[in-house]
């Protein structure tokens, strides 16, 4: 199996908990992506009726809309019945860090919003603490003086040996804008940043910072797809 239909896998089996009538968040990234291709053949097929999604970014409401899944937003839904998508770190109290696709603040709107959060995963993703695979943890900032922003998050984090750099397009030297206009200032960290909230809360308090990548004590349900099967882990 590869890691793409280990995504497939998990993908499928959260549609399941999909009933028509929902009002789903629609997840961004490889992995979401199969289950809003999921839910779309469901539709086409008659087997789900009466779907409306809520995109958690242009590119998911893009493809959402080639699929013809009926597409809303927060303001005319500001409950959500059920959100799926993928995460790119997940503790075992299934905290999540999000965002290495550059949707985290949308994302966090829309997963904040709803009832049930089900997260979908390789087994790749899963880590012991947030943070300890080196894997950049993203920032939304704003792109007004970020340079005066990432130094005060690396500064935040000087114990955990962290580094802040801003994310750019591989190729090009160009900053990353997200579908809010803003950067992302990526933090690497070399220790563990301990108390998960406090860092929450301290990231938040810097007036240039947007939004971050750990989304805590969010997910009610994260479904594992792995060599020896599927495993879900309730909240
Ligand atoms: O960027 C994001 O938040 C994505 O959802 C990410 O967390 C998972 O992306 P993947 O399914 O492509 O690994």
């Amino acid at each position: 199996l590869t890691q793409d239909d280990l995504k497939k896998i998990a993908a499928y089996k959260a549609v399941e908990y999909v009933e028509s009538g929902m009002v789903l968040g629609l997840g961004t990234g490889s992995t979401a992506k199969h289950a809003v291709d999921r839910i779309g053949e469901l539709l086409r097929q008659g087997k789900l009726k009466d779907i409306v999604g809520i995109p958690t970014s242009t590119k998911t409401h893009d493809q959402a809309l080639s699929l013809g899944i009926p597409l809303s937003d927060l303001d005319s839904h500001p409950t959500v019945d059920l959100a799926i998508d993928g995460a790119d770190e997940v503790d075992p109290f299934l905290n999540l860090v999000k965002g290495r696709g550059g949707s985290l603040l949308r994302e966090k709107m829309v997963e904040g919003a709803c009832k049930k959060f089900i997260v979908i995963v390789d087994e790749s993703k899963l880590v012991n603490y947030l943070g300890g695979s080196g894997l950049a943890m993203p920032v939304e900032v704003i792109q007004f003086c970020w340079r005066f922003t990432a130094a005060r998050l690396q500064k935040l984090f000087q114990e955990a040996g962290c580094v802040a750099k801003l994310r750019t397009f591989a190729e090009k030297d160009e900053p990353y804008v997200t579908d809010n206009g803003n950067f992302i200032v990526d933090l690497y960290f070399e220790r563990s940043i301990g108390d998960l909230k406090a860092a929450s809360d301290a990231i938040l308090q810097l007036a240039g910072v947007v939004e971050h990548g750990m989304f805590l004590d969010m997910a009610t349900t994260v479904i594992v797809a792995g060599e020896l099967g599927l495993t879900v882990k309730n909240k």
